[in-house]
């Protein structure tokens, strides 16, 4: 395997360099040199504050975060875009949240509903426009449930999404009809995006259906979105496990699987970041506790089956769940031995939302790579330092004001911060602490996890560092590629998938083989680089 000989403090300050003083100083505290263990705390990093103007971040919208990423992928619910047209369009389709409606099953995702919003709805308000939208999806599709996404024109004038979806309901009778105030502008990432579908999903939806359902062992899977399959693979796993999925937030869902949510034992959180809200108020409202799961990379698979079996507590299920081990484990581990040869030693960068890069480190990690430098684009300190600490989250009915969670190091230290007095009102207000897997423990000593990374940082850290694969999203990606770099998209999978499971992870092994042993990208090398610069004088005639 290559050597790379770098000191990470070094390249710290490279990356800086550029920066004018005041710039340099605020990306310096987003910028972290790995000392994390697993006894230790963590250095603080800091995440989840506004991009600095100026800078081309990697994020996405509030509105991204709530219509895409939450409500995007239940394919039953129409969901409808109240703004100008590219907001729809641009959420439309791209992020490979596959669906699968059986025979007879609804399937509105092949769908881009939108207002269409124009330059007079903007001035005159464009209420009664979203109320005939409302009207015509009611009239052509006679959907359970209509859902409306605000955009950044929409809070910037003043259209009511909630009123006009109060009144839609009321009229129909026998269709759901909710809005989100959900402007592109509300938080700093897609992450406020998550809160507010959280809430207004659970508000809304969750419970209503009061019929018990079957099953032995009944779980939700919280945060898991079926990009490219994945929550197939892991629905596969499931069913043989013998466990009853409930719910899926929010991949290939169904407006009757949210509402019969509070029937499950069990939450298991896929993707912390996106739903720990959900999983909350499900154990706050209904009892229903829950525990952090990883289907990304096959040990990750076994370890968190194994600690659902725990969970249950049953022999039965124990043993089942350690037959099925056995007979997945075994085509997983051929692959491994085929392909580990060509892959060990070699390095990756991981630059994804608010959670897989640290679930794909686990994948790397069983082919024997090293992540060099990774972090995510909106995750919050609980996402990097794997702990966080949980007072009542306090949201108005339609979710306009929300109160982020507060977040530190370690509950001692969060508890030496506060008053007694401050103290005891968080007691009483059911203040709760949550130890899981962050980014930081995970990965190597010294590694360098960076928040927010932006394009000139990505280019610099290629340049620097020379990783042998890097993974990001499609706006990274032909950027990183022209530096004679693969580049892996661990949104979209490329067109690749799924990447959970057992299955998955085989899959996954082979194309990161394909793409690191490719010779092709030797070869790459820009115009510029061959062939000197082209002078021409323009004369005017
Ligand atoms: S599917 Fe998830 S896993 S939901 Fe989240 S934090 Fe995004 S859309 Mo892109 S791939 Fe990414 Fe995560 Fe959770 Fe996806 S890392 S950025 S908002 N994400
Ligand atoms: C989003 C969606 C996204 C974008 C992916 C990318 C996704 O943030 O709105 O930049 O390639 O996974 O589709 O994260």
């Amino acid at each position: 395997p290559k050597m790379v000989q770098w000191d990470p403090t070094d390249i710290k300050k490279e990356l800086l360099k550029k920066y004018p003083p005041k710039v340099a100083r605020k990306r310096a505290k987003q910028i972290m040199i790995n000392e994390a263990t697993e006894c230790e705390a963590p250095p603080e990093i800091v995440a989840n504050v506004r991009t600095i103007p100026g800078i081309i971040t990697m994020r996405g919208c509030t509105y991204a975060g709530c219509k895409g990423v939450i409500m995007g992928p239940t394919r039953d619910i129409v969901n409808i875009t109240h703004g100008p047209i590219g907001c729809g369009f641009y959420s439309w389709l791209t992020r490979r949240n596959q669906t699968d409606p059986g025979v007879d099953g609804e399937n509105y995702i092949p769908y881009c509903f939108s207002t269409d919003m124009q330059d007079q709805d903007i001035i005159f308000g464009g209420e009664k426009k979203l109320e005939a939208a409302i009207q015509e999806a009611y009239d052509l599709f006679h959907p359970k449930a209509i859902c409306i996404f605000s955009t950044c024109p929409v809070g910037l004038i003043g259209d009511d999404v909630h009123a006009v979806s109060r009144k839609m309901k009321e009229k129909f009778g026998d269709c759901n009809v909710f809005g989100f105030s959900c402007e592109g502008y509300k938080g700093v990432s897609q992450s406020a995006g998550h809160h507010i579908a959280n809430n207004q999903v659970f508000t809304h939806l969750v419970g209503e259906n009061k019929e018990p359902k079957e099953g032995k062992y009944k779980i939700n899977l919280l945060g898991e979105y079926n990009i490219g399959g994945d929550g197939f693979e892991i629905d596969r796993i499931l069913k043989k496990c013998g466990i009853t999925n409930i719910a899926t937030f929010s991949g290939n869902s169904t407006y009757d699987q949210f509402a019969s949510a509070q029937h499950a034992d069990l939450s298991c959180v896929m993707c912390h970041r996106s739903i720990n809200y959900v999983a909350d108020m499900l154990e706050t409202k209904y009892g229903i506790p829950w525990i952090k799961v990883n289907f990304i990379g096959a040990k990750s698979t076994a370890k968190s089956l194994r600690k659902i079996a725990e969970y249950f507590n049953d022999p039965e299920l124990v043993k089942k769940v350690n037959d099925v081990i056995a007979e997945e484990m075994p085509e997983v581990e051929a692959a491994i031995e085929d392909i580990k040869e060509r892959t060990a030693g070699k390095t990756a960068m991981l630059f994804v939302g608010g959670s897989r890069a640290h679930h794909y480190n686990d994948l790397f990690a069983e082919l024997g790579m090293k992540t060099i430098s990774a972090g995510y684009e909106f995750g919050h300190r609980d996402d990097y330092e794997g702990r966080q600490v949980i007072p009542n989250i306090k949201v108005d009915a339609d979710s306009r004001n929300i109160e982020e969670l507060e977040i530190t190091p370690s509950p001692d230290e969060f508890k030496a911060r506060k008053t007694p007095a401050e103290l005891k009102a968080l007691e009483d207000a059911g203040l709760k602490f949550r130890h899981y897997d962050g980014l930081n423990p995970d990965l190597d000593k010294g590694s360098i996890i960076i928040d927010d990374l932006n394009q000139y940082e990505a280019e610099k850290l290629v340049e620097l560092l020379k990783p042998d694969l890097f993974c990001a999203g499609i706006k990274e990606k032909f950027s990183i590629q022209k530096l004679g770099i693969p580049m892996k998209q661990l949104h979209s999978y490329d067109s690749g998938g799924p990447y959970a499971g057992f299955k998955g992870a085989i899959n996954f092994y082979q194309e990161i083989d394909r793409l690191v042993n490719s010779k092709v990208w030797s070869y790459m090398k820009a115009p510029w680089q061959e062939n000197p610069e082209l002078t021409a004088t323009f004369v005017w005639e």
